[in-house]
């Protein structure tokens, strides 16, 4: 019985077909004969959940049986897209799904619509956890991802008088089908209180309670994370915060109603929003609290799974876990770990430094100032007593050891102190996760050079074996297979395998192809085909019609002063009124040889970040202006995609032309949507920073328009431009000027055209706009040669295999997890 029992489901068109039918009428309770999107969705979600659950458990039980060595990856953040698809792509499903869901009435690509991209980050570090989760699974590591489950996500952006409009994003609104709740995995999360020494009268020892404060429950909710065409299926815990009882019965016996469901109330809202910040920290009470009830629920639970193997005594932890913070948001896990070790377990501290230090490492996403956490000192010591005595103990100990490296120089020891002497004091996170991690890694070459050299300089003469690069990377297989199905059929089709699939590294072999014209006519098509869905997307969204065969210019991600929409929005300015003076001066020949464009934005502005709200209104007075104007005919558009996400990226990405990443040098630690441009055959029209430069070395310099500054040259200007202050770009002032003097709308955006001073200047933007133009023309001239722009476009594609998340997770394993894949096999 057992044997037939621990079958799998069955897959056939048939099966799959009852499945979703059942869950519509028994698990949804709706009228099965009823045509109803959104229950046929669910249905058929959970109709996949159930073919992911019975690989989970196994790969799970073959874990533990195994006793091999996991991976937890901690992030605050985590943008997971759409599931629907690429759980049935995992599993080899895809094509009987759209097969079974015909026969019932309903296209895959309709139901897939039906799902909501939980909006669980802001910005590229929560989709490059969700990235590297994939590749976790489809390498055969075992590794769980840990985050929270917000209530409501980064807010939705509507466009409204001219401006970005936030709402809530309550993503949860019609449930999530792919998550299991856990109400059987719930830890006591306290905060606040006071500690208090107590003598063991029996060892004389001293030992620190932490008494009092408050506690909050939190709950986990798995969602199953499958490889790609293995059994292995990993899984990410998010967790959600609840009162630690539903009601104070004795206030509720009291007839006092409303203070037993004080607590509730209390509790609740620690999970209820994400902070949507990017590269900026937002400084909050509240947010610290998220951080440090995520990291102690992460950590007594993978302490309860580790012990729960009678083999395994805790100073073997760093050979069987390794745990790695995604920025510092989680790395308040370096004092809850010692805490759980000291005052849980009794260890003494050496063995439980060990412990934390061998077993924790630290991922750095930013060098920007604004975006490097640091807590005041009077707000951890209230919020976590306990957690700053261990804080104060481990700096002790690491000055201690600075003091012996290099006598008598105090002002390094206070620029390496974990506490800032200001006033008030500030704790910084950053100086924490070094201090307490045996590996600290960029994301760039340029990223982690810069770590070295100039932010983490102290600690990297101190430890430079700490220190090690692993380039960012995304996963090919959402952002190719699945986003671009069109461009993966050619792909196949001219290489007669899908093994690059699982091994970006054979589409080399497309280079030899690049020039060859029926390979080209079919990439060309496929683009074509791209472009025009969307031409319609962006009918539907902004309501313009655009020509396919225009120049596609896409400039997508959040709206910073360092990524320099603002720059491009001068350019796209400058180009309108040259187009205008051509046609006052009837220069025909010159007007025939303007390349069409439409350039397209998209991307959200942190609410209270002005500056950054400011240039969306520029962008949308600009775009108005333009895609009036008569005169221009069919020469320029600029649109605004409204709520720019990863659903929306997949119909972005590859629909362009060429992309635009054009922060300020050493402002960006590497982008990641860079890289999946390229994947789209998009080229890359970049500045001289983050993974841009290691683009460039793959590629080539001719399939990439690079300009502007270098880091060392902006850190020169940044200097010189104090006391020598340039002339502004001609066409930069006349732009500016046109700006002011009310050509595109009423506002005259003064703040904004400011900015631009040198004195002002931070983002070299002046600096850098004559050889922006530059570049913009070298791309239209190869843009005007379609064939040499195909075969561009081809090689950019074939040489992205450094820029797979599976080349980035393999190289974690290797120098900083020290983990191998294993080799789960479907039980018999
Ligand atoms: O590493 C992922 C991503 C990089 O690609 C971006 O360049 C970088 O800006 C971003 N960093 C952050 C920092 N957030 N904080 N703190 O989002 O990380």
């Amino acid at each position: 019985l057992w044997k037939l029992l621990c079958t799998y489901l069955p897959c056939d068109v048939l099966s799959l077909q009852k499945s979703i039918v059942q869950h519509v009428e028994y698990t949804l309770a709706r009228r099965r004969y009823k045509r109803d999107k959104c229950s046929f969705y669910q249905a058929t979600a959970i109709s996949v959940r159930d073919r992911l659950i019975e690989r989970w458990t196994d790969t799970q039980q073959y874990l533990s049986s195994k006793d091999s060595k996991r991976v937890y990856y901690l992030s605050l953040e985590y943008l997971l897209g759409r599931n629907l698809q690429n759980a049935m792509s995992c599993l080899a499903l895809r094509n009987r799904y759209a097969a079974a869901l015909e026969e019932l009435g309903y296209s895959l690509e309709e139901l897939t619509e039906e799902e909501r991209d939980p909006g669980l980050g802001s910005g590229g570090l929560g989709r490059l956890a969700s990235c590297f989760l994939d590749s976790l699974a489809t390498l055969n590591f075992g590794a769980w991802g840990y985050g929270l489950r917000y209530k409501f996500g980064l807010f939705e952006q509507r466009l409204i008088s001219k401006a970005q409009a936030e709402f809530p994003d309550f993503w949860l609104k019609e449930g999530y089908p792919w998550e299991v709740e856990r109400p059987d995995v719930q830890y006591l999360v306290r905060m606040y209180g006071e500690v208090e020494d107590r003598v063991d009268p029996e060892t004389g020892e001293v030992k620190v309670a932490w008494k009092g404060g408050e506690d909050v429950l939190a709950e986990g909710f798995d969602i199953p994370v499958p490889g790609f065409h293995t059994l292995n299926t990993n899984n990410l815990r998010l967790w959600t915060s609840k009162a630690s009882c539903e009601f104070d019965l004795g206030s509720f016996n009291d007839g006092q109603y409303y203070a037993a469901i004080e607590e509730k109330e209390r509790s609740e809202p620690l999970t209820s929003v994400l902070y949507p910040c990017d590269n900026n920290a937002p400084g909050k009470e509240l947010r610290l609290r998220q951080q440090y009830f995520f990291v102690s629920a992460t950590l007594q639970d993978i302490l309860r799974r580790y012990k729960k193997s009678p083999s395994h005594g805790l100073l073997d932890l760093p050979n069987k876990v390794a745990i790695q913070l995604n920025e510092t948001h989680p790395a308040i896990a370096i004092p809850e770990l010692m805490r759980l070790l000291l005052d849980d377990e009794n260890l003494c501290w050496q063995d439980a430094w060990h412990i934390v230090h061998n077993t924790c490492a630290y991922t750095n996403h930013t060098v920007m100032p604004e975006a490097l956490e640091i807590w005041p000192l009077p707000l951890v010591e209230q919020i976590l007593p306990r957690h700053l005595r261990i804080i104060y103990e481990i700096n002790h100990q690491f000055l201690s050891e600075v003091r012996r490296r290099w006598p008598g120089d105090p002002q390094r020891v206070a620029r390496m102190s974990i506490i800032e002497e200001s006033e008030p004091k500030m704790v910084k996170m950053a100086h924490l996760a070094i201090i307490g991690c045996h590996k600290v890694n960029g994301v760039a070459q340029v990223h982690t050079g810069l770590l070295c050299k100039s932010l983490f300089r102290d600690f990297y003469e101190m430890w430079p074996e700490k220190f090690v690069n692993i380039t960012n990377g995304v996963n090919h297989r959402r952002w190719m297979l699945q986003a671009n199905p069109a461009m993966s059929a050619v792909i196949s089709k001219w290489l007669g395998t899908h093994d690059w699939v699982h091994d970006l590294g054979r589409l080399e072999r497309l280079k030899e192809l690049s020039s060859n014209p029926e390979f080209q006519r079919d990439w060309q098509e496929m683009k074509r085909y791209n472009k025009r869905k969307l031409a319609e997307f962006i009918e539907r969204t902004c309501d313009v019609d655009v020509d396919a065969d225009a120049m596609f210019d896409v400039h997508v991600k959040r709206i910073h002063e360092y990524k320099r929409q603002f720059m491009n929005i001068l350019g796209v300015a400058y180009r309108y009124l040259r187009i205008l003076s051509l046609l006052a001066e009837e220069k025909f020949d010159e007007l025939r040889q303007v390349v069409p464009k439409v350039v397209i934005f998209a991307g959200k502005a942190a609410p209270n970040y002005s500056v950054a709200k400011d240039v969306i209104k520029l962008i949308i007075a600009i775009a108005d202006t333009i895609n009036s104007d008569t005169r221009i005919g069919g020469l320029l558009k600029v649109v605004f995609i409204p709520n720019y996400n990863v659903s929306v990226a997949e119909v972005i990405i590859p629909g362009s032309d060429l992309s635009q990443h054009i922060s300020t040098a050493g402002f960006e630690a590497s982008g990641t949507s860079n890289m999946k441009f390229c994947m789209n055959g998009s080229l890359l029209l970049g500045s001289r920073d983050g993974a841009n430069l290691e683009i460039e070395q793959s590629v080539g310099r001719a399939n990439i328009f690079m300009f502007g500054a270098n880091t060392k040259e902006v850190r020169t200007l940044q200097t010189t431009m104090q006391y020598r202050k340039p002339q502004l770009d001609g066409r930069l002032a006349h732009v500016t000027q046109e700006i002011r003097s009310g050509r595109f709308g009423p506002t005259s955006f003064d703040s904004l055209v400011d900015s631009l001073l040198p004195e002002n200047d931070r983002y070299m933007v002046g600096h850098d706009f004559g050889s922006y133009l530059e570049a913009l023309e070298v791309s239209d001239a190869a843009f005007r040669k379609p064939e040499e722009w195909t075969a561009k476009t081809i090689v950019s594609c074939a040489s992205m295999s450094r820029f797979s998340s599976d080349r980035c997770i393999r190289e974690y394993a290797e120098k900083i997890w020290n983990v191998e894949p294993h080799q789960f096999r479907p039980p018999n």
